[in-house]
């Protein structure tokens, strides 16, 4: 097979990819997509189980590039559904031309420098090779599933299935009894809806994590038509934010604020829904003592919404700080526990043994499922990159470098791989920030470093060893001041076996990390050797 010739590659066509072939193309470069996906979409693509929907409001989570487009996409719900935000991309495809880039159905095998012509060679599972210049990888902080190795996993007879790979077709759970195995965002969003038809469902829960009611409700005309008013003000409340939505802490700080006062902010904030609770006040995540009034707090909804004492201990989170692990959003989520046909299974107290061919075996036996679903997580921020043989300068593996945490500098540049540009990668704020505005944010540092290579006649961008490794001492040394190291999860890696733990994305907020990368750019690209071939 040839090797076709291209200015840029990218990898993933989910916001970071589109966004970057959108705007790779209006500069004229010649750029290939490669998707694993049959379509774009990328995260909304493969994440299509019943009740999944962004946590993030809809007005905020979409690109900000094209105010024709910002108006003339009209959102459904206050929080949109995965067809409707898959759709929405389709919509931003057709109308920028997208998939003409791409090719589809297609997952990268590897990618090897050649620092003789400075260009990496990329090859795909199937065969596809192609080379150009730059590389940049929009692979998705949550891509990689993770599947448990659950002991005799493989035996079971019924149904199958996986959140984040749930199959195109209706999956019917009338008259099932079915199994849920994970209690993070992706299985508290799903059980109330399998719940509804199935005809028993056991949900299999190691940690209780916190969940927030997420207030969803559709957009009338009336709120449409005012959020459009007050559009241009939010996003740059957004783009100044230290997570890329308008939302803001309450002004007066915890240790200021009179009990009456106090208990006021945390109902408005829990009224705003879902992941905003955290901001209630500064320093949430910071300091224990506002964390504890917030889980009291918290612990007093529950109580309301789960009125069986011994179901409310199995649900209420103990081993971690309340906003350190992703905070779930749900729409019913512990109502569902009060139906007659849902019950947990709370594996701290009863461990689970194996997965036999007719169900689930946990200490106290076997009970027997139709399907049994996983929502099981992700091998996140760096498991798509180490899924693949990434070669760099010297024959450098990534995925044996990224045995050890992963260094990079501003999340983008990674020494010993030059020109790779990684999106959203571990270093920059991700996940912890609005996806389509970082997405917006790094596809375009990408660009413009590009931009400034061709401008100058540089051939090669490589991360200086020094730079990553000082920007993410710095980034952890950020995350080591807030109560986020103390919570086991897929943020510090401690969700995979064997994963290097450390915390993945860059806390300091979304403003001030565009602050520092802008600073790196004007000051020539500091911490980058920029070279010719
Ligand atoms: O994955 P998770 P997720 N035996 O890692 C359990 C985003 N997202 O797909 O906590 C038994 O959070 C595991 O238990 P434990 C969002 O950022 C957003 O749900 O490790 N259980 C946990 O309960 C989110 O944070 C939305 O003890 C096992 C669950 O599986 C991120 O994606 C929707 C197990 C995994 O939870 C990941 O969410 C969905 C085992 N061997 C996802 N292994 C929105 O709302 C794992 N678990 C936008």
């Amino acid at each position: 097979m040839t090797t076709t010739e291209h200015d840029l590659i990218v990898v993933g066509a989910g916001f970071a990819g589109m966004y970057t072939t959108i705007h790779a193309a209006r500069r004229g470069l010649d750029i290939l997509g490669i998707e694993a996906g049959d379509d774009v979409g990328g995260t909304w693509y493969w994440n299509r189980y019943p009740g999944a929907r962004c946590d993030v409001e809809s007005i905020d989570y979409s690109y900000s590039f094209d105010d024709e487009l910002q108006r003339e996409w009209r959102w459904r719900e206050r929080y949109a559904t995965q067809p409707e935000i898959l759709e929405y991309l389709s919509h931003v495809a057709d109308r920028f031309d997208v998939r003409r880039h791409y090719r589809f159905g297609e997952r990268v095998a590897g990618a090897t420098w050649d620092e003789a012509a400075h260009r990496w060679t990329v090859r795909t599972q199937n065969g596809l090779t192609a080379s150009a210049r730059w590389l940049a990888m929009a692979t998705g902080g949550l891509s990689q599933p993770q599947l448990p190795d659950i002991p005799g996993r493989d035996s079971f007879t019924g149904e199958v299935l996986q959140t984040s790979a749930w199959p195109h077709r209706q999956v019917d759970f009338t008259g099932k009894r079915v199994a849920v195995i994970g209690t993070g965002s992706s299985g508290v969003q799903a059980i109330p809806l399998i719940a509804a038809t199935a005809a028993e469902v056991v949900v299999y829960q190691r940690s209780a994590n916190y969940s927030i009611p997420a207030f969803n409700h559709p957009i009338d005309d009336d709120e449409w038509d005012r959020q459009q008013q007050n559009l241009r003000r939010r996003r740059e409340l957004s783009w100044n934010g230290s997570a890329g939505s308008p939302w803001t802490s309450h002004p007066v700080p915890f240790d200021e604020a009179t009990l009456a006062e106090r208990e006021a902010v945390f109902e408005e904030s829990w009224r705003r829904g879902g992941v905003l609770f955290a901001k209630a006040f500064q320093g949430l995540t910071v300091e224990p003592r506002i964390n504890d009034a917030a889980r009291e707090f918290f612990e007093r909804k529950l109580a309301e919404r789960v009125p069986d004492p011994h179901v409310r201990a199995a649900l209420t989170p103990t081993d971690h700080p309340l906003g350190t692990k992703r905070i779930c959003t749900d729409s019913s989520y512990y109502e569902t526990f009060t139906l007659p046909h849902v019950r947990l299974v709370n594996l701290r107290e009863d461990p689970l043994v194996a997965v036999d061919p007719t169900g689930i075996r946990t200490a106290t036996g076997l009970r027997e499922h139709d399907a049994i679903v996983y929502a099981t997580g992700f091998d996140a921020m760096t498991g798509a990159l180490t899924a693949m043989d990434i070669r760099g300068r010297d024959d450098r593996s990534l995925r044996d470098e990224w045995q050890g945490f992963p260094v990079t500098y501003l999340g983008i540049g990674l020494p010993g791989f030059p020109n790779l540009l990684v999106l959203n990668g571990p270093g920059s704020p991700s996940v912890l920030s609005n996806m389509a505005l970082t997405s917006e944010q790094q596809g375009e540092y990408a660009l413009r470093l590009i931009d400034h290579c061709r401008a100058e006649g540089l051939t090669s961008a490589e991360a200086r060893a020094d730079a990553a490794t000082a920007w993410t001492e710095h980034s952890l040394e950020l995350a080591d001041r807030t109560l986020f190291g103390s919570a086991p999860s897929w943020y510090t890696g401690s969700n995979i076996e064997g994963k290097a733990r450390g915390f993945l994305p860059y806390i300091g907020g979304f403003r001030a990390y565009i602050d520092r990368a802008d600073q790196v750019a004007a000051e020539g690209y500091r911490g980058f050797i920029l070279s010719t071939r």
